[in-house]
């Protein structure tokens, strides 16, 4: 994808190659804080902000996802945007009428360079964007699954806090595990720029996921007996492995479905109450396989595998284990 240099829209890429080949994401540019009481220039408030994500990123569906679990649906507001052949980077399925302004937009990037207008930066999902100001308030996923996460608190109905004080450093230490050996590792498997650095990719990856099925044998959830925002941010990885990124992706060790922990796990947290409504697997496979997605199979998304995630789970046995 190209990116904006000093406020234009360039189709060439940024350097995403480390020296060994390996793929790297840039940091993202925008890490403003929306906080509770007021004390950013950005406060919590009903119907200010606007959420940009798309169905096939991983990164962007954390934010999808505790937009439900946080019950912000009728707080914050969500546009999905898709590439297109041809097209400038994330692009409107619909002419689009940014927030806040009258202005009509067809790429995500015209909303970076109304709130900055010599913007420099890659334009990715997710961006959360602030109708107030017409700027962006932040474009990394880990900041604002944190901010929904409790500075809405006031606003939205009472819902469970998935980074409780008492497992900040296990939520932590799990994420960073996660992050390199999963988030990061599916990535460096797909997109690798030479042999040696996808199976070092996929080696970290495997062994990662050994280490997962081996510690939801022992618990319900990754740091202990409620979900956190450590589950949720593995969800998005697990729950495309089999249809995308096994095949897509070159991760064809194992599926997740091979794993008797991660499989039922998974099921678990697709069954959490709103969870499936934005899961669109067939969406997540049209925008990696589809024509303008970054998988070349002539625009052919592939037909399988048909997985019932809705068929029963066995991870009570932890609650009642507990109860006994
Ligand atoms: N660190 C970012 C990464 C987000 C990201 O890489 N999103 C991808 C889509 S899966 C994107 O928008 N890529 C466009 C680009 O890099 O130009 C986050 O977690 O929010």
């Amino acid at each position: 994808m190209g990116h904006l240099l000093d406020g234009a829209w360039t189709d060439k890429d940024v350097l995403t190659e480390n020296k060994n080949g390996l793929y790297v994401k840039n940091p993202s540019v925008f890490r403003n804080r929306i906080t509770a009481n007021g004390a950013s220039e950005f406060p919590a408030e009903a119907g200010r902000y606007h959420l940009y994500a798309a169905v096939s990123c991983p990164w962007a569906h954390r934010t999808v996802l505790y937009r439900v679990l946080k019950k912000l649906e009728g707080v914050v507001t969500l546009t999905n945007v898709a590439q297109t052949v041809g097209g400038q980077g994330w692009t409107f399925e619909t002419d689009h009428v940014v927030p806040g302004t009258d202005r009509r937009v067809k790429y995500l990037h015209e909303l970076y360079t109304i709130a900055d207008p010599s913007c420099t930066s890659r334009v990715t999902v997710p961006t959360l964007w602030d109708a107030k100001t017409c700027r962006v308030v932040n474009n990394e996923s880990s900041e604002i699954i944190r901010m929904f996460n409790s500075e809405f608190r006031d606003i939205a109905p009472p819902t469970p806090d998935y980074y409780p004080e008492h497992l900040r450093e296990e939520i932590d230490a799990t994420n960073a595990f996660v992050l390199k050996g999963v988030n990061d590792a599916v990535n460096g498997c797909g997109r690798s720029f030479t042999q040696e650095a996808y199976a070092q990719s996929f080696k970290l990856l495997f062994e990662t996921l050994d280490t997962l099925e081996a510690r939801l044998g022992k618990q319900r959830y990754l740091c202990g007996a409620a979900q956190t925002e450590a589950d949720w941010r593995l969800f998005p990885n697990l729950i495309r492995f089999d249809p995308v990124s096994y095949i897509g992706y070159k991760c064809n060790l194992r599926r997740i479905e091979d794993y008797p922990n991660l499989s039922n796990y998974l099921r678990d947290l697709y069954q959490t109450p709103g969870i499936a409504h934005v899961c669109d697997i067939e969406g997540m496979k049209a925008g990696v396989f589809g024509p303008a997605g970054p998988i070349k199979s002539n625009g052919i998304v592939p037909l399988g595998p048909y997985i019932d995630h809705m068929r029963p789970h066995d991870r009570g046995r932890f609650v009642q284990m507990a109860a006994e």
